[in-house]
């Protein structure tokens, strides 16, 4: 593999598998991003230019996607539009580029006959009880509760498609919540964080015994390497780190890393249809390929995390006012 295509590769988990393939491998690589809220370029800052190169557009635009997919060996695709909360305030988005986005990359690559592999969610199989004993592996039946999670869903349905009807060289993965630097401030981690630094408090949806399954980005990113070089065509692989925690303790834990008291949050209207909990049993993914985490303290993730915000204030500042207004607005 020589020339790799990263579509979504300026948002959060695109741009870390950038950094990933420029620093341990020796793959060029092209990025397909249309820089909306949640892409910004300044995440591929500094990046060697005779092995980088951003395109600056959309993945529903078939002309652009023929051409680049004509260039390069493989497509990872991670575009899309990502926020729960957004998806049920203006699902039409999440329709366009999650459904018709996927559809058009597809055909592209099976006109030319590349290898693709879909980055995915853990969120298609739905949730589950706080106390149930089972995780969601890659035989768990599809569920999905949002506008978000289902057109992530419907994409996923559409690779599975295209393998069994054309034979596309495809996988897929589905992991569970990331963490780490470059994340937008929309999002849960990211969001307190930067309150806590603007002298806000913490917000909590609803009661916060919600559960995430939290892995770092990084290991993300050489999960699906792995997948793209060693994994089985057509199939699935979940991807989790055994980090499950509640909303509730995260936030405190927070708090705890960034020297502010216990209890020094704000509960507020939880998220219409919010899913109790996610959990990945990765047992495929860690037996038939050999892949393990490098991140197994969640705390000392974070604490790096915390870190990373508080250095990079320019990167997140611009964001920053406007995203908490609208959260206010939504009493959220
Ligand atoms: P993000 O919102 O940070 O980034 C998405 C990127 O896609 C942005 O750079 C954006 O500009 C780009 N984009 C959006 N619409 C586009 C379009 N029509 N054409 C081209 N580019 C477009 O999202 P993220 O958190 O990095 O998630 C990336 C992928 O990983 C998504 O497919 C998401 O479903 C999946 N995923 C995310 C998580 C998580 O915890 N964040 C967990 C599992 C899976
Ligand atoms: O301010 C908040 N307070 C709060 O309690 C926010 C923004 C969120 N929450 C809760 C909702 C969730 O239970 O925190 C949890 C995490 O929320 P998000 O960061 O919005 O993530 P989630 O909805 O779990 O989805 C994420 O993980 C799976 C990503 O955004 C998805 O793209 C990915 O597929």
């Amino acid at each position: 593999m020589k020339h790799v295509l990263v579509t979504g590769g300026a948002g959060f988990i695109g741009s870390n598998f950038v950094h990933y393939l420029l620093e341990h491998t020796d793959v060029s690589v092209t990025v397909l991003d249309k820089l909306t809220y949640a892409g910004n370029r300044e995440s591929l800052a500094g990046l060697d230019g005779n092995r980088f190169r951003l395109v600056v557009g959309d993945i529903c635009d078939a002309v652009l996607v023929d051409s680049l997919v004509s260039e390069v060996d493989a497509v990872v695709h991670y575009a899309a539009e990502s926020h729960n909360d957004n998806s049920l305030h203006d699902p039409k988005p999440f329709v366009e580029t999650n459904i018709i986005g996927t559809f058009t990359l597809l055909e592209a690559v099976r006109k030319h006959s590349v290898r693709f592999h879909h980055i995915s969610t853990d969120e298609v199989y739905g949730d589950l009880e706080l106390d149930d004993p089972e995780r969601f592996s890659e035989s768990t039946p599809y569920n999905p509760s949002s506008p978000y999670s289902s057109t992530k869903a419907g994409s996923d349905l559409l690779v599975r498609a295209w393998v069994r009807s054309f034979g596309l060289a495809a996988t897929l993965s589905n992991c569970s919540n990331n963490y780490g630097p470059y994340q937008h401030v929309e999002k849960f981690i990211p969001r307190q964080i930067t309150n806590v630094i603007d002298g806000i408090r913490p917000k909590l949806y609803g009661v916060g015994e919600n559960v995430r399954d939290w892995i770092h980005a990084d290991d993300h990113s050489s999960a699906v390497w792995t997948i793209l070089n060693r994994g089985r065509v057509g199939e699935t692989y979940l991807i989790g780190a055994d980090g499950e925690k509640n909303n509730k303790d995260v936030i405190e834990t927070i708090l705890s890393i960034m020297g502010k008291p216990a209890g020094s949050f704000d509960h507020v209207t939880d998220r219409p249809g919010h899913d109790l909990r996610y959990a990945i049993d990765s047992t495929k993914l860690r037996t038939e390929l050999g892949w393990v985490p490098e991140y197994a303290n969640f705390e000392a993730g974070l604490e790096a995390t915390v870190a990373w915000y508080r250095d990079h204030e320019s990167w997140w500042r611009p964001q920053k006012d406007a995203t908490e207004a609208k959260y206010v607005a939504q009493g959220q």
